[in-house]
């Protein structure tokens, strides 16, 4: 049998979801998808944060461009009937589902790897992460959510530089740009992220699902209607867990703010 091209493991109540495809660098082809798909669905399951990283020394080169030659010259027949975009499915699965992704990230993360990342909630990069946006060089355009996700991260001006010059930028401009919020040393992203996946587990899930569903969305609302859907979900925050929530820090028991910090 062949190996699989998303490996998937649960350590307690994290998901530990690896893209396998190290001879080709972690490309994105349509069998890659169905097998995120079919983990990231899973996870939704049976646990409350996920954790998105590379096997191999890169984290993901982006759209399988021998996929993409064989679909533009005819040998990968179109589908019958228009239908959304299997990446815009996926990533969505994971940007806008029930529980919080951490993307570890190393090497090249390109193209379609960062659409892929920025899809995740917080990310991670070590030192040898390089993050461009190549598509300029091959003919093609962002086509993984790329224009909404990763125009929204690091703006407009970052985002049109980088395609328009195919610069990468490196872990450190990556951090100033926001495309990370961590930086590492060679190697040790994934325990990074696995530590901050196990710190966010221990949050409300509830708090959590509002934190990745709720807030993307009143970025797009207006100032008005904004404060309204704020107020919709802050008013619903009260299940019986919130109740014992607040008592453990009235009644001096819950554990201090300053150990959380980076
Ligand atoms: C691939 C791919 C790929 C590697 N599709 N096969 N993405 C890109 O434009 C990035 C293309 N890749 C690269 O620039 C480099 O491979 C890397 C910088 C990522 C890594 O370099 P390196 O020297 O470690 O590896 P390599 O020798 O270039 O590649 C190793 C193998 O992986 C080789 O195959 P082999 O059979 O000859 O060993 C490569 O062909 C293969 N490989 N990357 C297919 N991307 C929905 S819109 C999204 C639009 C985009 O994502 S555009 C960005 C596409």
């Amino acid at each position: 049998m062949s190996e699989p091209l998303i490996t998937y493991e649960l350590d307690g109540n994290v998901a530990l979801i690896g893209l396998n495809r190290p001879d080709k660098r972690n490309a994105i082809n349509d069998p890659l998808i169905d097998e995120l798909r079919a983990a990231v669905l899973r996870a939704h399951e049976e646990a409350d944060v996920a954790v998105l990283f590379g096997h191999g020394s890169n984290f993901c080169a982006g759209l399988d461009l021998a996929e993409a030659l064989a679909r533009a010259t005819g040998q990968i027949k179109p589908q019958r009937k228009r239908r959304r975009h299997n990446w815009h499915e996926v990533f969505d699965l994971i940007a806008r589902g029930p529980i919080p992704f951490v993307a570890a990230l190393h090497g090249a993360v390109v193209g379609g790897g960062l659409e892929l990342a920025t899809a995740a909630h917080v990310r991670v990069g070590d030192a040898t992460a390089l993050f461009g946006l190549p598509e300029g060089q091959r003919g093609i355009f962002v086509g993984g959510g790329g224009t909404v996700r990763i125009q929204r991260v690091v703006g407009t001006t970052v985002m049109m530089d980088m395609m328009l010059t195919g610069r990468l930028l490196n872990a450190a401009e990556g951090l100033q740009a926001d495309v990370i919020r961590y930086t590492t040393p060679a190697g040790e992203a994934l325990a990074k992220a696995k530590e901050l996946a196990v710190r966010i587990a221990q949050n409300s899930i509830d708090t959590n699902w509002m934190i990745i569903n709720v807030l993307p969305r009143i970025h797009d609302l207006s100032h008005d209607d904004g404060l309204f859907v704020e107020q919709l979900n802050s008013a619903r925050a009260r299940p019986p867990e919130a109740e014992a929530r607040l008592r453990e820090f009235v009644d001096g028991k819950a554990k201090k703010l300053q150990e959380n910090q980076a």
